[in-house]
């Protein structure tokens, strides 16, 4: 084992590291070479990693560049009297945060005490953390940035099909079905590597339809684009399944032996017909009977969704109907055939099931369930009733600082930019009594800490990511962090140390996944059958995989005893004989269209919605601060018509005020006719007058506590 910090002689002073992108939900394969004089690493070719072999977008491609001190922090920040933030000495910041924490918890009680977390961070750290909140702080106040990420999609998978995992099946199985229908997904500019499953899919004879309210450079290469009014994805999902129907093209078999629930489904589409559907979409009646002739003719096909329809005040539901529409086909559960979710952040998939939601338990065990509290209480060896219940959802948590929630501990998130309402959100975080922030720069949250901890990053760590694929990846330290950096994991055990429990938080990665194998056994995602060795040894290996029965063997073990059971494979397809719901049958869930929450009105007559550019990363706190990508992305930007910039004239490249409810943008038109004319666009990834979150609306999805990023009303004019 290696201490962190300490590049392992044999990385260090030798060869290539194979390792993993620190960016999004792909994790592409990379190897990173020790360049000359220590002075960094090279990103190289991975060829054999299956799911990129070989091909980084330019944020992969030019990761290694955050790694230079001349952008990263590189020693611990206290505010001072004065109420600047100063150099420190570790000892003196970890203190001062546990002090923090401490006090606040003295005199308003542990769910005074906030955690924040998020999804670029590896498994053992998400880990981590949601312990350090339930048995360090005691406090129930912890959620984390996958929240407004992918949580839609994660409610509409346990509710139909019992368990939650981004894809059923890995991404090279997308080349060979016959139709994909890809929802609000861009993947042209959030995972450019996976491009090519969908070109190798219409190499193959298959078709692609991409269901977009711009025509963006995915739908570019669709087959059909249908361009839904933001926030109508449900109608869309219900008026196919009327048409469906209509055709007769249910598969009546798979519907009897399979799922429960059709009826009331069905009864929800008739009620939805083509002409209804068209009014409420904007999708014209024939790319509707063209979209459902393409799903059904071939023998399989997919249904993909990403943040487009999931970001919405009723993305559960609006998820939910588009699952109907795979299981009245038999279009899951099947080889080939599915529903799956493409996630976001690095450990998009992980992040959401080893307990730093605020409902939820490691292996992705309800925080509700007795059996899964007293085992999970086992592993941590703390009294089940001591284990606090389920906290607040993200905008919740954040709408609470200053008032309910005093003191914020924020790890792997910069809300300031990326949250709904920002400016609110700002200054709900201004009103804290105390924030300590763990990031890798400089942050616009880290820059409002009371504390900022300067950490370790991918490529100076080792940990476990899981990408969208379920598929358990490991990363590689390559490189010795600069002195005056400690990592996550570090830091959690210091703050720990000093609230009294100097045992229970190690600091070694692996030492860390080995807890949390144990803790996830038996759980739905079960890792107890994954070892960094296993994972090197088998380009990543995909949950669930538990150990073998024998508590003593483990699975990984070098298996020469003729008597030793093989160890449990993997799983890279789920759901092919059943589902994982008590009576192994998937449920349809009855849905009906409803508005977003803000319609367009005489006062705010268009709708806005959000999305990403393909050289900036979320926030930007990484992205922005590497030259090339700003070259590339310098800021934000207004996307609008023509006949829109006509109406309200504007030229292109001058700037607009964007207005909504919330608040007022400013920045540059970009007039283009690849967006609807009803509809602006704005990238997320910058703060100041330029921030899109000023204007987006935190209506909330009743059940996944998603905001609606993706549609709100506004006013646009030239500033
Ligand atoms: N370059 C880059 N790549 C990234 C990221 C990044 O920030 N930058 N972030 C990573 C993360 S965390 C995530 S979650 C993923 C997100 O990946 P995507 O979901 O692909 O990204 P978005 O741009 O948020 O949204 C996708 C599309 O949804 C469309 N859309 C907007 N409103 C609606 C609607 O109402 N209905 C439908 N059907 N579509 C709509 C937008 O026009 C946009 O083209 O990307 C990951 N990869
Ligand atoms: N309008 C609008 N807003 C959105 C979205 C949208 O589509 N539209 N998308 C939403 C989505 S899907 C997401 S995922 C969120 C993401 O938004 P954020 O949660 O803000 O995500 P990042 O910008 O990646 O922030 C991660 C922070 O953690 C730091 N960091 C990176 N790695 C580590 C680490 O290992 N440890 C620590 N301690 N810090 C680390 C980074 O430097 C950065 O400051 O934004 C959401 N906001
Ligand atoms: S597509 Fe995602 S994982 Fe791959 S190089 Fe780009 S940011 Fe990294
Ligand atoms: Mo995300």
């Amino acid at each position: 084992m290696h201490t962190p910090g300490a590049a392992p002689a044999d990385t260090a002073s030798s060869a290539v590291t194979a390792t993993h992108c620190p960016y999004c939900a792909l994790q592409c394969g990379m190897n990173l070479r020790p360049e000359p004089d220590g002075a960094g690493v090279a990103v190289e070719e991975r060829a054999d990693f299956p799911v990129n072999r070989g091909a980084l977008c330019g944020k992969g491609r030019t990761a290694p560049s955050v790694l230079s001190s001349r952008v990263r922090l590189t020693q611990p920040l206290v505010r001072t009297h004065a109420g600047r933030l100063e150099p420190a000495t570790w000892e003196e910041a970890l203190d001062a945060v546990a002090e923090g924490l401490a006090r606040t918890r003295r005199s308003h009680g542990a769910d005074a005490v906030g955690v924040f977390g998020g999804g670029g961070l590896t498994n053992e750290k998400a880990y981590a953390l949601g312990k350090f909140a339930r048995v360090a702080l005691r406090t129930s106040q912890i959620d984390y940035n996958g929240r407004f990420c992918m949580s839609s999609a994660a409610a509409a998978h346990q509710r139909a099909f019992g368990l939650d995992r981004g894809l059923p099946f890995p991404l090279e199985d997308i080349p060979r079905t016959g139709c994909v229908i890809l929802v609000g997904s861009n993947p042209a500019e959030t995972m450019p590597p996976a491009l090519r499953f969908f070109r190798e899919l219409r190499e193959n004879g298959g078709t692609l339809i991409v269901v977009d309210p711009r025509r963006t450079r995915t739908a570019e290469q669709a087959d059909l684009h249908l361009a839904p009014r933001p926030g109508t994805d449900l109608a869309l999902a219900l008026g196919l399944l009327h048409l469906v129907v209509a055709g007769g093209h249910t598969d009546e078999e798979f519907i009897a032996e399979r799922t429960t629930g059709w009826e009331e489904a069905r009864a929800g589409a008739m009620a939805h017909w083509p002409e209804l559907v068209e009014r409420i979409t904007g999708v014209p009646v024939p790319k509707l009977r063209e979209a459902v002739r393409m799903f059904c003719e071939p023998s399989s096909a997919m249904v993909l969704t990403a943040r487009g329809p999931e970001q919405q005040s009723k993305g559960t539901d609006t998820v939910g109907a588009w699952i109907n529409l795979c299981l009245a086909t038999g279009r899951a559960g099947r080889p080939l055939s599915g529903y799956g979710c493409l996630t976001g952040q690095g450990n998009g998939q992980g992040g959401r099931e080893h307990g730093q939601k605020a409902d939820q338990l490691p292996g992705y065990r309800k925080l509700t369930d007795p059996a899964a509290r007293a085992h999970v209480a086992g592993v941590w060896g703390i009294d089940p009733d001591d284990l606090p219940g389920p906290g607040r959802s993200a905008y919740e948590l954040l709408d609470a600082l200053g008032s309910e929630v005093k003191a914020l501990l924020l790890m792997g998130s910069n809300p300031v930019v990326s949250a709904p309402r920002a400016a609110h959100v700002e200054e709900r975080i201004r009103s804290l009594d105390f924030l300590a922030v763990a990031d890798v720069v400089l942050s616009e949250t880290a820059a409002l800490a009371d504390v900022v901890l300067p950490v370790t990053q991918w490529a100076e760590e080792t940990g476990t990511t899981t990408n969208l694929e379920g598929r358990v990846l490991l990363r590689r330290q390559a490189l010795t962090a600069p002195p005056g950096v400690r990592s996550d994991l570090e830091v959690l055990h210091g703050l720990a140390a000093r609230l009294g429990m100097p045992k229970a938080f190690p600091t070694a990665p692996e030492e860390v996944f080995e807890e949390l194998r144990r803790a996830s056994a038996g759980g739905p995602a079960d890792y107890s059958g994954i070892s960094y060795a296993r994972i090197e040894a088998e380009q990543g290996v995909f949950w669930p995989c538990p150990a073998d029965s024998r508590a003593d063997s483990p699975a990984d073990s070098p298996s020469g005893e003729a008597d030793r059971p093989e160890p449990h494979p993997g799983t890279p397809r789920l759901f092919l004989d059943r589902f994982a719901t008590e009576d192994g049958r998937a449920r349809f869930v009855p849905v009906t269209h409803r508005d977003a929450a803000e319609v367009p009105d005489a006062e705010y007559p268009l709708l806005l919605t959000t999305g990403r550019v393909v050289a900036q990363y979320q926030s930007g706190a990484q992205t922005r601060r590497v030259e090339e990508l700003n070259e590339a992305a310098p800021g934000p930007f207004v996307e609008l018509h023509p006949r829109l910039a006509a109406r309200i004239g504007v030229a292109d490249g001058a700037l607009l005020a964007v207005t909504s409810r919330r608040g007022r943008a400013v920045a540059p038109a970009r007039i283009t006719d690849t967006i609807r004319a009803d509809t602006v666009f704005m990238p997320f990834h910058w703060p100041g007058e330029g921030r899109a979150n000023t204007l987006t609306n935190p209506a909330l999805d009743p059940t996944s506590r998603m905001p609606e990023f993706k549609v709100c009303a506004v006013r646009v004019e030239p500033a």
